[in-house]
């Protein structure tokens, strides 16, 4: 096995794209795909691996000063799922803003893939849609209420959710922040988009449509500390996603959605 490494340089909030055939990991040429890349200081990197054919899996590594990889997590979904990171990249002694994202094939067969790279402010949305929950469609008799996955804090930045409506609704998010005495004062804030051109990339995540129609983003709820969370919106049928990102600190809020 060999490992071949690509040199992304710094990350940037426009999102890097590839798209790659992985071979089979009992073909003795077999190859681990890499990806070396860097992150502005105090900035969040988001990592995606989306339209899977196959069943892959990512692992993260940081250097240390002295050039050396250490392992930081890996992730997996089942089957042809999507994998991510959102993470803060603030080093401490001896680390650097250098990683390490490696692609493992899980199949005897090829695997092929997209990954995306993108670096955004520690304060606002990740701009890539992995499908990490889909919550299917939202209506009268199907609401949903959902404690965010890992919760949120500098390790897992964004979680993003893709629902569906079957027609014209008047939607209703509420998201309720956790407990400041379990898991610290931490403040999360929520946006809900549509990815209008299905490039999995969410166009001017800074902003909202409000404010500039090229903008994804449909609403958002941005309140200060731990209050909670709420956007009203009336929604044509479609496709839609949620994304709940870290403000500051951590986080350990429940998603409620339903229709009126
Ligand atoms: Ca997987
Ligand atoms: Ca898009
Ligand atoms: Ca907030």
């Amino acid at each position: 096995m060999t490992r071949i490494v690509y040199d992304f340089g710094q990350l940037s909030s426009t999102p890097a794209q590839t798209f790659w055939d992985i071979g089979s990991k009992t073909d003795p040429n077999y190859d681990d795909f890499g990806y070396k890349f860097t992150v502005p200081d105090y900035q969040n990197f988001n990592l995606a691996i989306t339209n899977v054919v196959g069943d892959v899996a990512l692992d993260l590594y940081r250097y240390d000063i002295n050039g050396n990889i250490n392992y930081l997590g890996t992730s997996d979904s089942s089957n042809n799922h999507d994998e991510s990171f959102n993470v803060f990249s603030q080093p401490e002694t001896n680390e650097t803003n250098q990683y390490l994202a490696v692609v493992r094939n899980h199949k005897t067969t090829d695997s092929t893939f997209n990954f995306y790279a993108s670096a955004t402010r520690h304060d606002q949305p990740s701009n890539l849609l992995p499908i990490e929950s889909n919550l299917g469609t939202v209506d009268q008799t199907h609401p949903v209420s959902m404690q965010v996955r890992g919760g949120l804090g500098d390790s897992g930045t964004a979680v993003v959710y893709s629902f569906h409506l079957n027609q014209t609704s008047n939607l209703n998010l509420f998201l309720e922040q956790g407990n400041p005495a379990v898991v610290g004062a931490g403040d999360c804030d929520v946006i809900i988009g549509q990815d209008i051109n299905h490039d999995r990339i969410i166009r001017d995540s800074n902003v909202t449509k409000d404010t500039d129609p090229n903008s994804e983003v449909l609403a958002r709820s941005q309140n200060v500390g731990n209050a909670n969370e709420t956007i009203t919106k009336t929604l044509p049928a479609g496709d839609y996603f949620v994304e709940v990102y870290q403000f500051s600190g951590n986080t350990d809020p429940t998603l409620h959605l339903s229709v009126s």
